[in-house]
């Protein structure tokens, strides 16, 4: 017999999973965390009760977490990410072959290790590439001690309660101020703008005093459900946003990247946000 996986994001209506099979439920000391198969979504894998990613939706995500940040620097050579456990982010930054050197901070080793298992297509063999640093520890302190300076530096937490709740502080977008370079860029996960809509205005009051420019991207990722995902963008480049499409195409192409969700008309045109998200700022 079959059991069901009921999301407990919102407490009055939630999105509901058929379980085939349980491949590996712990609570790692940090959080809940099961991974099970779907015959819709493939492999998934929660944490706390909230779905973080499926084989296969993940592409979406992960591509705009990744290229929007990358392609609008355009020569990022240190890049740095914060959680990312399941290795999606991971993959997609190393397809670009200018970066020197990732370093990627995740609070839970268990989180890595299992998604290696049960998830391998998410990591793709990237924690084995000799680019690759992988340092568990808590992200809040790693980029407030942090001496290094980052060109991009992506931040794929869970939502603001558990583990993820320090990264969404200004003590935590302090450090990332602390070791961005002057150019860079840095972008977060910030939820589903309907159902959190206080999470967009926050994360703009925190980040605005910070960076010359704090603002959002969206893309709709079909199991983080409720319509658009934003995405923070917090930078002191004022450039970065306004290159041009034919720049990035021109970059696209030149990093002679496969993807299936990003392209660069949807990277330009990510940055327009529907007036009920302006509103909230
Ligand atoms: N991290 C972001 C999950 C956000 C889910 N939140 C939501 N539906 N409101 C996912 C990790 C993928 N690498």
């Amino acid at each position: 017999m079959s059991s069901n996986y009921l999301e407990t994001l919102y407490p009055a209506w939630g999105q509901q999973f058929v379980i085939d099979e349980v491949l590996f439920e712990v609570n790692t000391g940090h959080q809940h965390l099961i991974i099970f198969n779907n015959a819709q979504w493939g492999t998934v894998m929660a944490l706390d009760g909230v779905i973080q990613t499926t084989e296969k939706d993940e592409f979406v995500y992960h591509e705009m977490m990744v290229h929007v940040p990358m392609l609008s620097h355009g020569n990022a050579k240190k890049v740095l990410i914060i959680g990312g456990g399941d290795g999606g982010i991971l993959r997609e930054v190393l397809k670009h072959q200018n970066v020197e050197s990732v370093t990627q901070v995740e609070i839970d080793q268990q989180v890595i290790d299992m998604c290696i298992q049960y998830l391998p297509n998410h990591s793709a063999g990237a924690y084995d590439n000799p680019k690759a640093n992988i340092v568990i520890a808590d992200g809040v302190d790693f980029v407030n001690e942090c001496t290094e300076k980052f060109d991009v530096i992506i931040s794929d937490s869970t939502d603001p309660m558990g583990p993820g709740e320090v990264l969404f502080t200004s003590r935590f977008y302090q450090g990332i101020k602390n070791c961005l370079n002057e150019d860079g860029v840095f972008v977060a996960q910030n939820g589903v703008s309907f159902l959190q809509t206080e999470e967009v205005t926050t994360t703009f009051k925190r980040l605005s005093p910070l960076f010359t420019e704090a603002s959002f991207y969206c893309g709709a990722v079909p199991t983080y459900v409720g319509g658009i995902m934003t995405f923070a963008w917090a930078t002191d480049n004022l450039a970065l946003k306004n290159v041009s499409l034919e720049t990035i195409e021109a970059r696209y192409k030149a990093a002679n990247l496969s993807t299936r969700f990003y392209t660069p008309a949807v990277h330009k045109g990510s940055f327009a946000l529907p007036q009920y998200v302006m509103e909230a700022l």
